[in-house]
Parts: C-alpha cells; structure tokens; sequence
C-alpha cells in the first residue's frame, strides 16, 4: 500500500508511529563523554554550589554570547524569579500574553501584577504599540519574549523603556544561540534568561541561566541564588536556592559540544517540513531568517482555517490519533490560565492578534530524534487529513 491509500488512524484505528512522536524529545550530546563527566564528579564528590563544571558551563556560554556575565541556574523560571528581583521590578510588568506561563508566574508569584499586552501577529512577539497602551504610573519594567527563538523588537521596546524611565529584561527560553542585527541574544537589555530544560535545544536535563553585561547586577544575581551568602557564615541579603548542579553542568557542556550537529539536524527537519508542507491551502510554516544565527528549535505551523479543510484542533486531532504528539502551545493564552482569568475577565478584549494566533498555532515534532522520513509522514498524513476533511469531521463528530 503507498503512503497516499494507507488509511488515517482517526478512520482505522492503527497509527503510523508505533511509539509516540514528541514535540520535545531531548537532544543528546555524545554519551561516552557525559559518562566520564559524571564519573569525575563521583571522584571529585562536590556536587553543587558553585562546582567546576557549573563555572565552566558559565564561561562557554559568556563566551559564545558575549557577555561578561552568566550565572547559571536550576532552571529559567527560578531565574526569571531571580532577575526580577534583582531588578527590583514592582508593581506592573508589561509581558506578551503569548508565552509560556512560566513568564508570567514569575512575576505572579512575588506580587508583582503581569500586563498582558497584544503580539504581532507576523512574528508572534510582543507588540511595542501595544506595550505604551498599558503603561501606568504603576508599571516598572517590560518582559520581552523572544518567542520561538525569533528576536523581540529590542529597538522599540528599549526606546519605550527609556521614554517611561521602564528596566527591560528578556525571556530568551527559545533563543539560546540566537542572534538578532549581528548579536547574540542574551545581550540585549539589562538581562536575558535562557532555559536548558530537557526539551531545550541546548538542555542540562533541568537548566537556566541569567547573563548580563553589568557588573553590579550579576553580583546581586549570584548572591540570591546562594541564600544571600557572601561567604562562610555570612549572608547579606534576602536569597533563595536556584543552584545548578554539577551533573546538569555536565550535561549542558556535553550538549554545548554537540550543538552545531543539533541545529543542523533542526534545519534540517525544518527543511523537509517547508517543503513537505508546501502549498497546502490554510498551512503556513513559520520561517526562519537564515541571514541570521537561528537554532531552528520549533517548527511552528498556522492553520488559518478560513481557507484550510480542517481546523488547527481537528488537525491536532488527526495528528494526535497517528502517535504525532503536536502541541498547541501558547493556547490559550497566559490571560486565560489561572490566576490572571480571575483577575482579569476582560484582558481578551485588549488581546485580538494573540486570541486569532493561538487558535491557529500548532507545533510539530523535531530535533535529533526524529528523522525526515518521519517528516515526509507527517507532512502525508497532514494533506490526507486535509482531502479527507469531511470524513474527519464526521469521525471527531462521532467520538
Ligand atoms: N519561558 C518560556 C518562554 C518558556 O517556553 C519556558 C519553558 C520557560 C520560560 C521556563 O523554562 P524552565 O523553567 O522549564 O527552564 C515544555 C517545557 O517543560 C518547558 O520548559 C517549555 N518552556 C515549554 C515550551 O514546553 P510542556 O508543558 O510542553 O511539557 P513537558 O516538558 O512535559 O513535555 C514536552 C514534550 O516533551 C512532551 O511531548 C514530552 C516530551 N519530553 C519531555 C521531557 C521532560 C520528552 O520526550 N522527554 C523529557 O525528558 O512544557
């Protein structure tokens, strides 16, 4: 049977995968070298606070971002907790509503009121017009997101920032080894956050990173990570515990030596997925600026289902059913998860682009583990749903 008569899963009840398809499946670097990583550190026993695998993971990075500063953390939502308390940010923080929640929490979560503010709907980040809408005698900083690795407006949101007398920081969870007008991100702003969670393109199992170029900020970062210590017995300010450990260390260097392999295999991917998806009615694959430095993580499709066969659900649907696990991230929208649905009933009324996007966004499976024959099938399985609408919709109807 070709690929075009197999039967869709969501009809036949046998998938095309028969384990499933992740969107966030880790990426490894080589094993051999962790191993001996790992074994060192048995041998050395010290296995945190401030190790030497940890100081040489912050120099590769400071290194390969170019900044004077990384202090490496357990993970980004800690150090986005920690950064903005360095900052001292109070108040309101304008931050897109398109992100993941984990933005918004963190400012939550110390009492600090997120403002949810509109994207642009062609690059899916933070609107600069829609930011000087909010701002209000109460609003100290801006939260850019660097979603899917493509660059914020840095140029219009530090030009607010300097009108209102605002600090900027930056979530850059998506844009380690990214760069934007010839320069790294993680030099932009007073601060940027990198994740290196699993799912990360780079990953420590669990990881996160603050860099900076200002001196007197990263010493404040380093002793908040610490409990405030400022040496043995001496502790000088308010801190909590956002250490990296030496076996994530390990594991973020192991990955760091292995990332050029892991773009070229993003890109890769994200080439048969263009090509496999090409003119499909209602599709669009995001691109990726390739006059830029771009670590092609996401593969981010929008099923504008004006002019698709099928809705970006029923889509996932049928996806879902053929062991593809697609991902509907940033739905719904941080403005309509827990709390800030409460606080903020109406925040959708200001949100149009970011309403209209997250109903269309679907994210689909890449990195090392998966390969482009398993692409080609997707992409299949994705036109078949699309001639077979009809029959889909009568299925899901039924179910
Ligand atoms: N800011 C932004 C803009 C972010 O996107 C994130 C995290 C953060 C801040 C916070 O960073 P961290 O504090 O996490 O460092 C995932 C990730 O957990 C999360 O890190 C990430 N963003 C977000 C976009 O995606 P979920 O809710 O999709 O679930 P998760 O992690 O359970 O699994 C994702 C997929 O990966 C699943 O299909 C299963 C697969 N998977 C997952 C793990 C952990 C594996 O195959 N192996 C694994 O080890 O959040």
């Amino acid at each position: 049977m070709s690929k075009c008569d197999r039967p869709l899963a969501i009809e036949s009840g046998s998938p095309a995968f028969d384990a499933p398809l992740h969107v966030g499946r880790p990426n490894l670097g080589d094993r051999e070298t962790m191993l001996r990583r790992v074994n060192d550190i048995f041998d050395r026993r010290w296995f945190t606070n401030d190790g030497p695998l940890v100081k040489e993971f912050e120099a590769r990075i400071q290194e390969l971002v170019g900044v004077k500063h990384c202090v490496a953390m357990c993970n980004a939502t800690i150090a986005l907790e920690i950064a903005i308390r360095a900052l001292e940010l109070r108040g309101e923080v304008i931050v897109p509503a398109y992100t993941f929640v984990a933005t918004a929490h963190a400012l939550q979560w110390q009492e600090i009121t997120p403002v949810f503010a509109d994207m642009d709907p062609a690059t899916h980040n933070i609107s600069p017009e829609a930011i000087e809408r909010l701002i209000t005698p109460r609003t100290t900083g801006i939260i850019g997101v660097h979603v899917w690795g493509r660059p914020c407006d840095t140029a219009a949101i530090e030009a607010i920032a300097d009108k209102h007398k605002l600090k900027v920081m930056y979530d850059a969870a998506h844009a380690f080894g990214c760069s934007h007008r010839g320069r790294m991100i993680g030099s932009f702003g007073a601060c940027e956050v990198f994740s290196f969670h699993a799912t990360k393109f780079i990953n420590c199992f669990e990881g996160g990173a603050v860099v900076t170029d200002d001196d007197e900020l990263a010493a404040k970062l380093r002793l908040m990570r610490n409990f405030g210590f400022a040496g043995v017995d001496k502790v000088i300010y308010p801190g909590t515990n956002g250490k990296l450990t030496e076996v994530c260390a390990a594991m973020g260097l192991t990955s760091l030596e292995a990332m050029e392999e892991i773009v070229t295999a993003n890109r890769r991917n994200y080439e048969a997925y263009r090509e496999g998806l090409l003119g499909l009615p209602g599709i669009s694959l995001k691109k990726y600026d390739s006059s830029e430095r771009r670590n092609y993580q996401y593969i981010v499709v929008e099923v504008d289902e004006t002019t698709a066969e099928l809705n970006r659900d029923e889509l996932v649907a049928v996806l879902q059913a053929e062991n593809v696990l697609a991902r509907k991230y940033f739905w719904p929208g941080c403005h309509r998860m827990e709390p800030y649905k409460s606080f903020f009933p109406n925040a959708h009324l200001l949100l149009p682009q970011t309403e209209l996007v997250a109903e269309r966004v679907v994210v689909l499976p890449t990195g090392q583990a998966i390969d482009t024959s398993a692409i080609e099938m997707i992409c299949q399985i994705i036109r078949q749903g699309m001639l077979q609408a009809k029959a889909v919709r009568e299925r899901l109807r039924q179910a």
